[in-house]
């Protein structure tokens, strides 16, 4: 995978520099630019921004320096497919903002398919919309939130995109297993995990884990994971497939208030508080 950056402080980058996906990058598993956007500017100042048209607060990211950075990061991934004779796949331009569709894991496992992503960060109060339009030319332009709070920039939305994304690729992480077996990628937050001493300052590990008994241990661990997602995120059982729970499942999701209706999770009637 190719993936370049255009930031007005691409020394925010720098950490990607490092651990997993520094290495993902020595082993020539992913091939990663930083381009300063302010190289594409052409007054003396080096001016990114204006005033917005309107009014209000803050400023605007100018169209120019924009288009000619993307300009020239797709007439290279353009060129280099036709090198290669092949027709060319739009590149993925993922433009941070809150005003973006929600990053998730599959949001992360399908930009993980693809052959170029470039990541457009913004900063003020965004970027001129005309440059997000005219880029559809060029790009399969994706505005991607990650989350619902306001940053100053789009560079730290970057690092943990590429960070979810990069490792995601095939020869990344060491052991594939450790990809399946954590939170989200079930649609489920992840059991609670232990490791020794078994008693520590009171408080003693769970005996089933010690139990050597692996049926029991696995049941245990699914019935944690459902514990936990309803207490913590029950938003996410709305979009949990019931249709293959155990009776044992079943049940222990009806402790915690779920019955299972046409496969999905049914938040059971409050009987109200006979109190
Ligand atoms: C803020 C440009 N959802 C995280 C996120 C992503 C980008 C931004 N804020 C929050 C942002 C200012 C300018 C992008």
């Amino acid at each position: 995978m190719r993936i370049d950056v255009v930031s007005i402080f691409p020394e925010y980058l720098a950490p990607l520099e490092l651990s997993l996906i520094g290495k993902a990058r020595q082993d020539g598993l992913l091939e990663l630019n930083v381009h300063d956007l302010r190289t594409f500017t052409t007054d003396k100042h080096r001016t990114v921004d204006d005033t917005p048209y309107g009014g209000g607060a803050g400023m605007v990211m100018k169209p120019e320096p924009w288009a000619q950075a993307l300009e020239s990061i797709a007439g290279n991934a353009a060129v280099g497919a036709a090198s290669q004779g092949v027709p060319a796949k739009k590149p993925v331009l993922i433009v941070p903002s809150p005003a973006g569709e929600r990053f998730n894991q599959a949001l992360a496992y399908e930009l993980a398919e693809e052959e170029q992503l470039v990541f457009a960060c913004g900063r003020y109060e965004g970027i001129d919309e005309r440059v997000i339009e005219w880029a559809a030319e060029h790009f399969a332009v994706r505005p991607i939130s990650l989350g619902d709070y306001v940053l100053n920039g789009g560079e730290v939305a970057v690092l943990a995109m590429v960070e979810a994304i990069g490792r995601l690729l095939p020869g990344v992480v060491g052991n594939p297993e450790s990809l399946v077996e954590e939170s989200h990628s079930d649609g489920l937050l992840e059991y609670p995990v232990y490791t020794k001493p078994s008693s520590w300052r009171d408080r003693e590990v769970p005996a089933v884990l010690l139990s050597g008994n692996h049926g029991k241990i696995a049941q245990w661990r699914r019935h944690e994971q459902y514990r936990r997602t309803a207490e913590r995120r029950p938003d996410l059982l709305a979009e949990f497939d019931a249709g293959g729970l155990t009776r044992a499942d079943r049940a222990a999701f009806g402790e915690l208030g779920y019955d299972v209706v046409d496969r999905q999770l049914r938040r059971r009637p409050d009987s109200g508080d006979p109190a």
